[in-house]
């Protein structure tokens, strides 16, 4: 399983994130189950089902915010795993 989370988000809000938008889905590819959807500013973190996660960033040509930045960490049964960062 992969644990993703988003440290600060800072990306232009709409009510459907359907401008900027960060989104993370459970598998490899973008007809896999989506996780989270995120836009505006959000904190969160959230759990695959398995051992791929797909990150999608998303932004348009008008209003720009600050980005973002995740870590994401693969966790196994035993508790031990890896942890990583990407800024973006
Ligand atoms: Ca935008």
């Amino acid at each position: 399983m992969i644990s993703v989370n988003v440290e600060w988000m800072d990306l232009e809000y709409s009510s459907s994130c359907g401008f900027d938008y960060l989104k993370l889905y459970d598998g490899r590819a973008t007809n896999s189950r989506v996780l989270e959807t995120y836009c505006g500013n959000f904190t969160s973190s959230v759990t695959s089902s398995g051992h791929r996660v797909l990150v999608v960033f998303k932004s348009d040509h008008s209003v720009n915010s600050e980005g973002f930045s995740l870590t994401w960490s693969f966790v196994d049964s035993s508790g031990g795993g890896d942890h990583r960062k990407l800024d973006h």
